[in-house]
């Protein structure tokens, strides 16, 4: 029995950002998955646990809940700063967090399932509908992150600099997640280029949605 219990679903990106963080910090963790195709996070038990009924979900030894990917993520940070995810100066943490942000707050949010469910279900959308909105709004949110990262002199192997942090995490989740709904990654060679330096870690690998205990 590990001090930090992580409530998960292997496919959720939200939940890789979080097993990312995990591995690189060399934090030991018990997973606890919850099929959200079966509906098992909307469950009377789990709603005990995070009332969201959303994953990830943390849970500390003295029982403390902690949601929300991000927030989780710089918690981590905290306790456990070697390897830090986000730079040392205001200026640079301000500018990983907008990296992470663009996709985190703007991209994920529309294309979460309960969003999709909802546009099958009020509005009757079909396969190709759920398609064609998920690559509408990760290609709204791809196209400035690129041309921000392709532009800046602080970009470099990775979002910021030379080592993985906060926005790579996004950056690769939101990658994988990608592949699921045939994004042409073409168009974006700074963030292909960047999601293979992020995929060529062991944190990265370890955490990924086909290596977990729950995967299909
Ligand atoms: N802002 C939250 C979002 C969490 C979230 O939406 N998780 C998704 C999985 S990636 C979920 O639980 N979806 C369930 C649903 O949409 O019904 C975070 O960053 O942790």
């Amino acid at each position: 029995m590990s001090d930090i219990v992580l409530h998960n679903y292997f496919r959720s990106s939200t939940s890789y950002r979080v097993r990312i963080a995990l591995e690189m910090k060399g934090l030991s963790y018990d997973y606890v998955p919850h099929h959200l195709r079966h509906g098992e996070h909307l469950e009377p038990a789990y709603l005990a646990v995070n009332p969201q009924g959303l994953v990830p979900a943390l849970v500390l030894d003295d029982g403390t809940l902690l949601t929300q990917s991000l927030a989780i993520i710089e918690y981590l940070d905290e306790i456990q700063p070697v390897p830090p995810l986000l730079p040392k100066g205001p200026l640079g943490r301000a500018r990983v967090r907008m990296l992470a942000q663009m996709i985190a707050c703007d991209i994920h949010p529309v294309n979460n399932l309960r969003v999709l469910t909802s546009l099958r279900t009020l509005f009757g959308a079909g396969d190709q509908d759920i398609t064609n909105w998920f690559r509408h709004w990760v290609n709204e949110g791809f196209q400035p992150l690129e041309k921000i990262l392709a532009s800046s002199p602080q970009t470099g192997t990775f979002c910021h600099g030379e080592a993985a942090g906060l926005a790579d995490i996004c950056l690769a989740a939101q990658v994988t997640s990608n592949a699921r709904f045939g994004v042409d990654l073409t168009p974006y060679p700074t963030i292909t280029r960047i999601n293979a330096a992020c995929m060529a870690l062991p944190a990265f690998q370890k955490a990924a949605p086909q290596n977990q205990i729950d995967a299909e």
